[in-house]
């Protein structure tokens, strides 16, 4: 089975590119940002909790992100493999992830990252916000916040796969098809 964490901070297309990967590779898409936002829409209890953290650009408590990641890839029985995305953003999160996979008889694959310069980020994160409805992507502090949390509590998430040889960086400028094209190859070259 082949499971892929996709990496980057908030508005390096990780979502951007999920989509494509799931075209044509197959994975199944599980994105945390994506299931919170689902429950606050559904105004679950889970939606509730979640978005007084996300609306101040905060992580998630661990402990709650990672039962709600691991019974959404319960539900997911016959998946050929999972692309993570936004997922593990601690250290935390990643030892409970290889830990669960192992459970399965699983593993990761590879992570790859997508690499973009802060200013960048900031561009296209409050270019979305003119049409997301986002709330966390309205306001350039909490655009800040999110940067911060990524450098504090997130990129430090790379040293696990590092450590693994599981690291792989991918250039994340350049044209949507332009950077699909980099992670295929990229996805290609793992075994
Ligand atoms: P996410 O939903 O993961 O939001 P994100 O980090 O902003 O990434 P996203 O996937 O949305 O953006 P993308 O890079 O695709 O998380 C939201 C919040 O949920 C977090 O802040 C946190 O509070 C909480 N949360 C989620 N997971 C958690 C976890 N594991 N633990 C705890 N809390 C958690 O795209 C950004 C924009 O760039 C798009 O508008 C896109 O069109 C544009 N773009 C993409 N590629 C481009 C390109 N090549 N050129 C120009 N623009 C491009």
């Amino acid at each position: 089975m082949q499971n892929i964490v996709l990496f980057g901070p908030p508005g390096a297309g990780k979502g951007t590119q999920s989509a494509f990967l799931v075209d044509h590779f197959g994975f199944v898409h599980l994105s945390t940002g994506d299931i919170f936002r689902s429950n606050i829409k559904g105004d679950t209890e889970l939606g509730r909790l979640a978005k007084t953290y996300m609306e101040k650009g905060q992580l998630v408590p661990d402990e709650v992100t990672i039962r709600m990641l691991e019974d959404s890839a319960n539900a997911h029985q016959g998946a050929i493999g999972f692309i993570f995305d936004g997922f593990p953003r601690t250290t935390a999160q990643a030892e409970a992830l290889d830990q669960f996979l192992e459970g399965k008889g699983q593993s990761i694959l590879g992570m790859l990252a997508l690499e973009v310069p802060e200013e960048e980020l900031r561009t296209r994160l409050a270019k979305r916000a003119e049409t997301s409805g986002r709330a966390d992507d309205a306001d350039p502090k909490v655009i800040q916040k999110r940067i911060d949390v990524y450098n504090e509590e997130t990129a430090p998430v790379a040293k696990h796969y590092q450590s693994q040889g599981k690291y792989k960086g991918v250039q994340g400028v350049g044209s949507m098809e332009e950077i699909f094209g980099r992670l295929s190859a990229a996805i290609e070259g793992l075994s």
